[in-house]
């Protein structure tokens, strides 16, 4: 059998990348080494019908053949697929500079851009390869945490015009500024903190149709600039939230 693996706290760039690996490689399995942890486990419902995703330790490996790495080439982030390298075949799709003790590998894609998912997009759309929306939305999730949409400076053409398809090819771009959080800055968190302790709860009435929830957490991504409570949220911003 063949594995996709990314590494342990997995983010969106190695979610986004992992599925369009699955893609380029048909019948491979998703393995997931160390579960969902911050904002993709609040959106792990979305993903769990959705995607087939395998807890690491549910695969035999004795049974694994070939690994496709992506996003990562350093097997002390692997989980159990460590004890695979040099005795299987390693592919790996990868956007972090080479280290000494990287995986081998005996194919792949190893190039300095944004994000692991703008390497990889391109081998599909040279095989005609079509994205559902949330595979295409989570693969624009990956380039946009990674480079904190299109503002770092490693990001490059590449990224851009793989969003660029991404988006062609159905990108829920709104949803994504609501999947994932800014990096703030050391700036920009001291003055979150301040306003935080100013801050007043304000109760909101709302339709049951539009309230998701009493006990559900809902954030505004439209307002402040980085994505505020929704009961905290004065802002009508017109976003689906407000
Ligand atoms: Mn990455």
């Amino acid at each position: 059998m063949r594995v996709v693996v990314a590494h342990e706290n997995l983010d969106f760039d190695a979610l986004g990348s992992m599925v369009l690996a699955g893609r380029l490689f048909p019948g491979s399995f998703l393995a997931l080494v160390g579960g969902l942890e911050g904002p993709l486990k609040e959106i792990a419902p979305l993903l769990e019908d959705r995607l087939d995703l395998v807890p690491a330790s549910e695969i035999p490996l004795d049974r694994v053949s070939e690994v496709i790495l992506v996003d990562n080439a350093r097997p002390e982030r692997i989980g159990p697929f460590k004890a695979l390298v040099g005795r299987v075949p390693f592919w790996v799709f990868d956007h972090h500079p080479r280290a000494p003790g990287d995986v081998p590998a005996v194919g792949g894609r190893v190039q300095e851009v944004g994000a692991t998912v703008s390497l990889l997009l391109p081998l599909l759309m040279e095989r005609g390869l079509v994205l559902t929306p949330l595979e295409a939305t989570l693969a624009y999730a990956g380039i946009w945490e990674d480079t904190g949409g299109f503002s770092f400076p490693s990001t490059t053409p590449v990224d851009l015009e793989a969003a660029h398809h991404l988006a062609l090819l159905g990108a829920e771009i709104p949803r994504v500024r609501a999947w994932v959080r800014p990096h703030l800055g050391e700036e920009a968190r001291s003055v979150l903190k301040e306003l935080l302790k100013t801050a007043r709860v304000v109760e909101v009435e709302a339709s049951a149709s539009s309230w998701p929830g009493p006990r559900k957490r809902v954030t505004c991504p439209l307002w402040p600039p980085w994505p505020t409570p929704f009961w905290t949220c004065t802002r009508r911003t017109g976003c689906s939230w407000c």
